[in-house]
């Protein structure tokens, strides 16, 4: 079986969500840098392999494939230790709730080419283009504080990392990068703390990708 690749973007969050997947998963793999600022992720090598022109695209097991939640989804169908859902229904439904409030409700509006068309086309200046990362930010991440108070563990539900642990992870980083104050969300920051003192999500954390080129 040849080597996974995993074309990503250092800082794409959605790649980190994939990056933190491999990681706890021991998959070994070699990364292929896209350039997003570069706007590689539009060029013909990127579109060929994700027709939706982003990062992440992760080949493996002679697959190639796109979309970071259902990547993550087939490595834990296909190497189901450690599991990263609940096997009770209920459980694995309220884990993925708080996935996809991230993963649906906030990360698309932030994302790059979004940004790129308000200060473009819709010619917003940069402080309109911040106010608007922050009003999703925190209008989501209030909901997901609502969500994860009562049944967060040591992670955002219980007490090993789940789907919704490597959603949270690269959502801070970003909200971080943004100065969005995090004092509201207690539970979401100790879960954060949590996962990054784990191998798996320091290795994945952009800073470590970037310093090893
Ligand atoms: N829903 C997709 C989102 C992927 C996505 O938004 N990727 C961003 C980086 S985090 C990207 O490639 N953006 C390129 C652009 O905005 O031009 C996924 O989860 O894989």
């Amino acid at each position: 079986m040849s080597e996974a690749v995993l074309f990503d973007y250092f800082r794409s969050s959605a790649s980190y969500r994939v990056r933190i997947a491999l990681g706890l998963k021991g998959i070994a793999h070699r990364r292929e840098a896209v350039n997003l600022l570069d706007g590689e992720q539009k060029g013909a090598a990127n579109l060929q392999r994700n027709p939706q022109g982003f990062v992440p695209t992760l080949e493996v097991d002679g697959l190639r494939l796109t979309q970071s939640l259902a990547i993550i989804a087939y490595l834990d169908a296909t190497r189901p230790e450690p599991p990263l859902l609940p096997a009770d229904p209920g459980e694995a439904a309220h884990v993925r709730a708080m996935a996809l409030t991230i993963a649906c409700d906030i990360h698309p509006l932030n994302n790059l080419r979004v940004l790129k068309y308000l200060s473009g086309p819709l010619g917003q200046p940069q402080d309109a283009r911040d106010a608007w990362y922050r009003h999703w930010v925190v209008e989501g991440l209030e909901a997901l504080e609502a969500m994860a108070a009562p049944r967060a563990g040591r992670f955002l539900f219980g007490d090993a990392p789940t789907l919704a642990d490597l959603c949270l992870v690269p959502q801070l980083y970003n909200a971080r990068r943004f100065a969005v104050p995090l004092e509201p969300y207690p539970t979401l920051v100790r879960a954060d703390a949590e996962a990054n003192r784990l191998e798996a999500f320091a290795a994945a954390h952009p800073d470590v990708i970037a310093a090893a080129g």
